[in-house]
C-alpha cells in the first residue's frame, strides 16, 4: 500500500458492488487517490470497475471486515481523508437464512471500522450506507423522515439499525465524524441480478434478443421508492464535506410497483406490454408477438415483505442542495440499453 500524500484520499470499502463502484468512479474525476477495499473470494468480481473503465486507477486491498486487525492495519497505514462503508450483506430475503452472517457483515463488521477510525484515523472522515429497512413497517402511509421510528421488520434491518446506532455513538461519544446514508433502495445498470429491478432488464434483454422462457417473479404489486444509484452517490462526497456531521436519508418520495417497473423496462425494450390476471396468476406478454414476458410464483414471494414506504430528503436537499436527476423512467430505460448492449456484446455473466 502506497499513500500519496499531496492527493486527498479516500477508502471504499465494497468497492466491486454497485454504490463502490459509481463512487470510486465519481471520487477519480475529483482528483482523489482511491482505495478499493474488496474482500477476496466473497465479492471479488470487478465487472462493474472494468465497465466503467476505473479499475487500473485504483489502488485494491483485500480486507476482511470479520477480522479488526486487517481492517485497523488498512486504516492507520493509509490514513484516508475519507472512509466509504458499503460493505457487507445486501440481500433482504436471505437475512432470513442466514442472520448470524448479516450481523455479523452488516454490524460487527461496521464496529471494526469505527474502532479502528477512532484509535489510528482520528481525523478521517466516514460515510455509513445505512437502509431504509431499519423503518420496516413503521408509520404506513407517511413519508418517513430521520426522526421517524425505527422498526426493522427483518435480520438484515435490524443489522443495519446496529450499525447505525453505533455510528451515532462513536460520533457523540468519541467524535468521530460519520454520517450516516438511510439508503432508500436505489438502482441502476450496475445494480446486482438478485436484486427485482436488473433481474427485469437482464430478463427482458435475454427475451429480447435470444428469446425462451418467461421470468418467474415473486410479488409484483410490491412497491419501492426507487432512486437512481448515481444520482445517491455523486452526492455523498457533498455529504462527507459538511462540517456538522449528521444522518441524512436519500430518497425520492415516490412509490413504483415492480409491474410499472416491469412495464417501463419491457417498453424501453421495444415490446408493448400487456398484463393478464391476477396475483399468483399474473403473467405480462408482449402484444404483437404473444411473447410471454413474466409470471410469477410463490417461490419469490417473502415470508414477511417490507411494506411500501416513501422517504423524504429534505435534510439532504437543505444541507447540500441534492436535487435527483433521474427518475424510475430515465433508470429503467438505462438499464433496458445497458442490458441490450451487454447481450449484444455476449456479456452476460455480469
Ligand atoms: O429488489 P429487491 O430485492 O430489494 P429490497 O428488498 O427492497 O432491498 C434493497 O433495498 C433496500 C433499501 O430499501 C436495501 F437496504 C437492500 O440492501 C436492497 O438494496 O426487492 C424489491 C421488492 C420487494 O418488495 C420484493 O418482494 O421487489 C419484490 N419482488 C418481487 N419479485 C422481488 C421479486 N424481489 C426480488 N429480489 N426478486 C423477485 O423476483
Amino acid at each position: 500500500m502506497t499513500k500519496v500524500n499531496k492527493l486527498k484520499s479516500a477508502l471504499i470499502l465494497g468497492v466491486t458492488g454497485q454504490d463502490g463502484a459509481l463512487l470510486a468512479e465519481e471520487l477519480l474525476s475529483l482528483g482523489y487517490k482511491v482505495y478499493g477495499g474488496f474482500r477476496r473470494g466473497l465479492s471479488s468480481k470487478v465487472w462493474r470497475l472494468e465497465e466503467l473503465g476505473v479499475l487500473d486507477q485504483l489502488e485494491m486491498i483485500n480486507i476482511n471486515l470479520h477480522e479488526p486487525h486487517q481492517v485497523m492495519e488498512a486504516i492507520t497505514t493509509i490514513q484516508p481523508d475519507h472512509i466509504y462503508h458499503f460493505a457487507g450483506e445486501s440481500f433482504v430475503s436471505d437475512s432470513f437464512h442466514q442472520p448470524y452472517s448479516n450481523i455479523a457483515a452488516n454490524t460487527v463488521g461496521t464496529l471494526n471500522v469505527l474502532e479502528a477510525v477512532r484509535i489510528s484515523a482520528p481525523d478521517a472522515r466516514l460515510f455509513f450506507a445505512s437502509s431504509s429497512e431499519i423503518f420496516g413497517g413503521t408509520e404506513p402511509g407517511k413519508i418517513l423522515t430521520e426522526e421517524s421510528k425505527f422498526l426493522p421488520s427483518n435480520p438484515y434491518g435490524v443489522s443495519k439499525l446496529a450499525a447505525q446506532n453505533l455510528v451515532n455513538i462513536y460520533r457523540n461519544r468519541f467524535g468521530v465524524h460519520a454520517v450516516c446514508g438511510i439508503m432508500f433502495n436505489h438502482t441502476g445498470p450496475l445494480r446486482a441480478r438478485n436484486f427485482v429491478t436488473r433481474k427485469i432488464t437482464y430478463n427482458l434483454a435475454r427475451l429480447r434478443i435470444d428469446g425462451g422462457s418467461a421470468m418467474v417473479l415473486g410479488n409484483m404489486e410490491a412497491c419501492r421508492d426507487w432512486g437512481s444509484a448515481a444520482d445517491y452517490v455523486r452526492s455523498m462526497p457533498k455529504v462527507l464535506a459538511v462540517n456538522a456531521p449528521h444522518d441524512f436519508i436519500f430518497a425520492t418520495g415516490k412509490l413504483t410497483s415492480v409491474k410499472t417497473f416491469l412495464r417501463l423496462a419491457a417498453e424501453a425494450a421495444g415490446f408493448v406490454p400487456i398484463f393478464e390476471n391476477e396475483g399468483l396468476s399474473s403473467t405480462c406478454r408482449d402484444k404483437p408477438s404473444g411473447q410471454k414476458l413474466a409470471e410469477v410464483s410463490e417461490r419469490y414471494f417473502r415470508v414477511i415483505d417490507t411494506p411500501p414506504h416513501v422517504g423524504s430528503s429534505a435534510r439532504l436537499k437543505k444541507t447540500i442542495n441534492y436535487v435527483g436527476e433521474l427518475t424510475v423512467q430515465n433508470i429503467a430505460e438505462e438499464m433496458m440499453k445497458a442490458d441490450l448492449d451487454r447481450r449484444t456484446d455476449g456479456r452476460l455473466n455480469v
